[in-house]
């Protein structure tokens, strides 16, 4: 009950603080407007209840940011940091948040770029990969920062014009839970995400190699039931193979991040082989790799190198995704 009360307030406190957040946008000319600043880079918008004033920046001072609701307060145990600066003009951009990363040392990827296509080694430098999937708290609060900044500094170019980052499934208690990882995210989710973490996502070659290119699953070279969070397959009377969820493994849907100790990587990275697929960094005639099995992948498809390329707009509560820096 406590812990309940506890959390209330933290909502209350959340919705008070930014009921009374305003900005404040200092002008060349000495007059200072206040309201709620979306950053658009040649203008400022500039939000005062229903009305909306576009501002030319060469005309703006500065833009004094009110600290965000969420800054410096847990949220189902995160803690948002700092905001870090961006090149020579010190403007906020994105904020990193505290998720354990581990150390990826160089080495070769074998890549088979189609089934029955010629192997190839892909060498790869050593980079930092987050241990576990993306959970809905960790982007619960990248949500926030939208909410209160924006995302000017954080979207891919191509990302289509209006956009929202809330995911497909965000209000659905199967999906939405803090631990779980977050779904129902497409490509360009996952990208500013990453790129508001002060991350990136890896790429192919990168996510094979953390997820170890020694053996076919985590634990070894044979399927194991219920080694990681996999589904099963059906065959139709039409001879159709279906794919769907089950519970042998203790979960219908997405478990929670880092449930099954077995579904390690050499290196450490959790959930590799199954819960759910993650997007990659690695474009294919507009199209991004999807690397690792999933909550609806049979265990014997849940294997290091299962990838695929889907359509960047994918929303899938089977799809996810993790970050990855550069190791300097
Ligand atoms: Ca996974």
């Amino acid at each position: 009950m406590k812990k309940l009360v506890l959390l209330g307030s933290a909502f209350a406190y959340l919705f008070l603080a930014s009921c009374l957040h305003a900005d404040t946008v200092v002008m060349k000319d000495g007059r200072r407007l206040e309201g709620k600043v979306i950053d658009k880079g040649e203008t400022i918008e500039l939000r005062t209840g229903a009305t909306k004033t576009l501002l030319d920046r060469s005309e703006v001072a500065r833009v004094e940011r009110k600290k965000a609701p969420y800054e410096n307060i847990e949220f189902f145990g995160l803690k948002a940091r700092p905001p870090i600066k961006n090149g020579t003009d010190g403007r906020k951009t994105c904020e990193q948040i505290q998720v354990e990363m581990v150390y990826i040392p160089s080495g070769e990827v074998p890549i088979r770029e189609a089934q029955g296509g010629a192997l190839r080694k892909v060498h790869v430098r050593a980079f930092l990969m987050d241990r576990t999937e993306v959970t809905n708290a960790q982007y619960a609060l990248f949500l926030k920062h939208v909410a209160a900044y924006g995302d000017t500094a954080c979207a891919h170019p191509e990302q289509p014009v209006g956009k929202d980052h809330t995911p497909a499934h965000w209000d659905d208690p199967k999906f939405n839970q803090p631990r779980q990882p977050v779904v129902g995210v497409d490509w360009y989710d996952a990208y500013a995400f990453a790129k508001w973490a002060g991350k990136r996502l890896p790429t192919r070659e990168e996510w094979r190699l953390a997820a170890g290119v020694g053996s076919v699953y985590p634990w070894g070279n044979d399927p194991q039931p219920n080694a990681c969070n996999h589904g099963s397959v059906r065959m139709l009377d039409s001879g159709e193979r279906k794919l769907y969820t089950d519970s042998s493994d203790g979960f219908v849907y997405a478990a929670p991040s880092a449930s099954f100790a077995s579904d390690q990587s050499p290196y450490g990275c959790l959930d590799m082989a199954g819960n759910v697929s993650e997007w990659t960094a690695t474009l294919n005639a507009g199209r991004a790799c999807r690397c690792g099995g999933n909550m609806c992948q049979p265990a014997e498809l849940c294997r290091n190198r299962t990838y695929r390329f889907m359509e960047r707009s994918l929303r899938s509560f089977t799809t996810g995704f993790r970050c990855a820096t550069d190791a300097e």
